[in-house]
């Protein structure tokens, strides 16, 4: 069971973060709205918040699950792969102080965006993308096999339409993934039963499971009806000033 989650408000400057979509600016009170709807929602699926402040000197800070990896073993503090990004974890770091004694740390030349792992259990998921290179990859299979946890790569540098390995992939908390269709042949996922997502509703692949409940983008009824199909109960959330920043559900969260 999860019972908390660290979110941070958007800032003000949200609209000059990264973002390679082109869906046009981002509106900043539609912005704060949204991201209100997702906590109250986290709420909902049983956790307590750990709000931070919006920090004005990072337009992307509210992303914050590319900072870190929360397990029940241990934290690990990421490297973010874009430099407007890097000075982002000393905050974050401060804060899961509180809660973990001793977090690993990707070291330079390394980089690692918590967007690109993916939890399956005991095993995790690297994704090796623009925004994770080899150095920091490796550095984080070695951590994690430290902590007591598998790793495997998955290469998605020549993948144009997902940013993160999660934007394309998230784990159900069983024995299922949801995946998008570039990825759904991958070798490393094999021993899955796969949920498909359709060319049209890519976005919502980057979807979240709570304590048996399902966090879903709106907007994408197929998949939204195939998760209900097979029992997870869904809630929905308007994420589309979040989108328009290549952003999904779960970056908004980190979840432990
Ligand atoms: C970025 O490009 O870094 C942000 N604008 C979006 C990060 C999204 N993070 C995630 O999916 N884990």
């Amino acid at each position: 069971m999860l019972t908390k989650a660290i979110v941070r408000k958007p800032c003000r400057n949200f609209a000059s973060g990264e973002t390679s979509v082109d869906l046009g600016k981002p509106d900043y009170e539609l912005a704060l709205q949204q991201h209100e709807a997702y906590c109250r929602a986290l709420e909902s699926c049983g956790l307590d918040l750990i709000r931070l402040p919006a920090d004005d000197r990072y337009p992307d800070s509210t992303f914050v699950e590319d900072t870190a990896i929360l397990t029940s073993k241990g934290a690990v503090i990421m490297r973010p792969g874009a430099p407007s990004r890097l000075g982002e974890v000393d905050h974050i770091e401060r804060t899961l102080r509180e809660y973990y004694s001793d977090p690993g740390r990707i070291e330079t030349p390394g980089t690692v965006d918590g967007g690109d792992i993916c939890e399956a259990g005991s095993h995790f998921f690297i994704g090796l993308s623009r925004r994770t290179n080899e150095e920091g990859a490796a550095q984080l299979a070695r951590i994690l096999d430290s902590l007591g946890y598998s790793s495997s790569l998955i290469d998605i540098r020549g993948l144009s339409n997902i940013l993160h390995l999660k934007s394309g992939i998230a784990w159900t908390c069983d024995n299922r993934l949801v995946v998008i269709e570039a990825l759904s042949r991958r070798k490393e996922i094999s021993t899955y039963e796969l949920v498909h997502v359709n060319s049209f509703e890519e976005y919502a692949a980057n979807c979240l499971f709570i304590n048996s409940r399902v966090l879903l983008a709106a907007g994408f009824p197929g998949l939204k009806g195939q998760l209900e199909a097979l029992g997870y109960p869904t809630s929905v959330l308007e994420m589309s000033e979040f989108q328009k920043m290549d952003g999904g559900l779960s970056c908004l969260s980190l979840r432990f």
